[in-house]
């Protein structure tokens, strides 16, 4: 039979994002064999697809950038106090040009399969451009929210007019100029775009099933000062990000509790909180998250900050949020949104009451009543944390797909590993704080974890590690347990999978905090990798 080449690498990674470029340029510098494909035509994942206008990250750009480089975060100007999508983008491509990460990356290229071959120790991956590699090591960084998810809306198909995702937005600009845009979602990403779209089109309907909490951005440009005052305490800065904050985000820790301030203090408090603006509104008491009366204080003055914003009662009204706890939905950040429907070109149309009947050629129909839109853009969000893994046909060693094996919700060990799927890694997996933290202070916890893993692994002569069984229920216990210690299970979240029809509900990210999560981590390597399976490369030899 002809004999087949097949290329070999140490780590194939799945995706090119935060997570997948840092891993690259990681194994490199330890001398590892790696090659990453990536299904976008260029480096950035949740970047490189999110486009829609107004998309921005909610931290600050002085911190949502990697702390990996002392050069790269001393030379790197961030222009404003949230970067926009763009320069979020510039900044990968910066990145990947810098450290030359480029001639190792295969874009345009989907991860299909990887199959484990129990007899080789060894990952066999089929990639959709019909090609078969191997490799000792996976590495899923796949990303959190980047399989973008379009409802199944009775009649889309029929609609006549251009249907645009958040998630997937096209690379030439939108320009809605004298259309009626319908935009159904307010999440982050319709709560952003809303205001922008409201700016150019005709009119613009917001088709809102969920109203949802937001807080000021209050962006602005970035002044030298900032900047520099940034850069020179960077070291203290990430210190505290990677091991204090909870959140990996620095900013002053709560001290106290809501209902140990009077009422007068609290709301001086939240008020100057909400003109400063952004994801520190949150963090003003220790037990937001924790205890409904608490959390109610906070819930109550952002409800009366939008029925001061919003002139219309009635629109106020379906605006302030009453079905979840403020925080157990991801906060969000925007800028004019709820002022935006004081515009006389924005309506606001509830269907929670009344569900989307039906979208017809040129209308979405509510309650009997045609919205005519020219346009259609659904912020509906990700099948998120599982959805892009998912997506991968995984095979273990017996052939058991991991599909099957999360059919009833993820399991992990620590977020990093499944058991059954040995040498598989994932970048911030279920199990682990990821999309509840500053992703990239996650990414790099992990990556970093993962290289020091290899590398012991290469040293001791291991050949494959695992998650065991018992270390994975622990865990996959422990998560849960702090979980529902606290308020976040009680929202209808995509953290508890609930915005998938028929996804069961686990809340999926670690919510014990970055620090303590770092320090967890920390000790199981010190322990000889604790709770994982190392198999030897070679069985030792019977003594003669
Ligand atoms: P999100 O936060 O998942 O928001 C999606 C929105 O779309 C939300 O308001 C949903 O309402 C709504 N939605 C989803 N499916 C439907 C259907 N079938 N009909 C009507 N409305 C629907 O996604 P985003 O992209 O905004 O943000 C994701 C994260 O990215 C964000 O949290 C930041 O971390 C960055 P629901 O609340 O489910 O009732």
């Amino acid at each position: 039979s002809p004999v087949r080449t097949v290329k070999a690498y140490d780590v194939v990674v799945v995706g090119a994002g935060f997570a997948g470029m840092y891993m690259l340029h990681r194994l490199r510098g330890l001398g590892f064999s790696a090659r990453v494909y990536e299904q976008g035509g260029g480096v950035g994942g949740t970047w490189y697809w999110n486009r829609y206008p107004g998309a921005r990250c909610d931290v600050e750009s002085m911190q949502y950038s990697y702390s990996f480089s002392e050069e790269l975060q001393q030379e790197w100007d961030w222009s404003e106090r949230y970067a926009p999508q763009p320069e979020i983008l510039n900044y990968a491509n910066h990145v990947a040009d810098r450290f030359d990460l480029r001639r190792d990356i295969q874009f345009d290229t989907r991860v299909e399969r990887v199959a484990f071959d129990a007899h080789a120790k060894c990952w066999s991956v089929t990639t959709s451009d019909g090609e078969t590699v191997e490799a000792q090591f996976i590495v899923l960084a796949t990303g959190c929210l980047s399989n973008a998810r379009k409802p199944d809306i009775k009649g889309l198909e029929s609609f006549k007019g251009p249907v645009y995702h958040t998630g997937s937005w096209p690379h030439e600009p939108v320009d809605f100029t004298g259309q009626r845009v319908g935009l159904i979602g307010t999440g982050s990403s319709g709560i952003q775009s809303a205001p922008i779209i409201a700016e150019q089109a005709r009119h613009l309907t917001v088709f809102q099933r969920t109203a949802n909490f937001s807080i000021p951005a209050r962006n602005a440009a970035l002044t030298d000062e900032e900047r520099n005052n940034f850069r020179n305490t960077y070291p203290e800065i990430r210190r505290f990000a990677r091991e204090v904050a909870r959140n990996g985000i620095f900013a002053e820790q709560p001290d106290r509790g809501a209902l140990d301030d009077s009422d007068e203090t609290r709301n001086g408090k939240y008020s100057a909180r909400w003109e400063r603006g952004g994801l520190t509104f949150m963090y003003v008491y220790n037990n937001l998250g924790l205890e409904r009366s608490a959390n109610d204080t906070a819930a109550n003055f952002v409800r009366g900050k939008i029925a001061e914003i919003v002139k219309d009662p009635e629109t106020a009204k379906l605006l302030q949020p009453n079905s979840h706890p403020i925080g157990t939905k991801r906060i969000c950040i925007d800028t004019d949104y709820f002022a935006t429907f004081n515009r006389p070109n924005v309506s606001l149309v509830d269907i929670k009451t009344n569900p989307i009947e039906e979208i017809t050629a040129n209308a979405v129909r509510v309650a009997g009543r045609d919205h005519q839109v020219d346009a259609l853009v659904m912020a509906t969000g990700f099948d998120a944390m599982t959805g892009s893994v998912a997506k991968i046909d995984i095979s273990g060693p017996g052939g058991r797909t991991l599909n099957e094996k999360w059919a009833e919700g993820p399991r992990t060990y620590l977020g990093l590993m499944s058991a059954g799927f040995p040498n598989l890694f994932i970048i911030t997996g279920p199990g682990s704080p990821s999309v509840l933290s500053n992703m990239i202070v996650s990414i790099e916890q992990h990556v970093d974890w993962i290289a020091d893993c290899l590398v012991h692994m290469r040293r001791q002569g291991v050949a494959t590690m695992e998650a065991s069984g018992e270390a994975e229920d622990k865990w996959v216990a422990h998560v849960n347990e702090v979980a529902h210690g606290t308020l976040y299970p009680q929202a209808n979240s995509w953290y508890m999978g609930a915005n998938i029809p028929g996804k069961p509900r686990i809340f999926m990210p670690y919510i014990g905090g970055v620090g303590v999560y770092r320090r967890i981590c920390d000790e199981v390597a010190a322990k000889g990798y604790e709770g994982f399976l190392l198999g030897r490369a070679e069985q030792p030899q019977a003594a003669a």
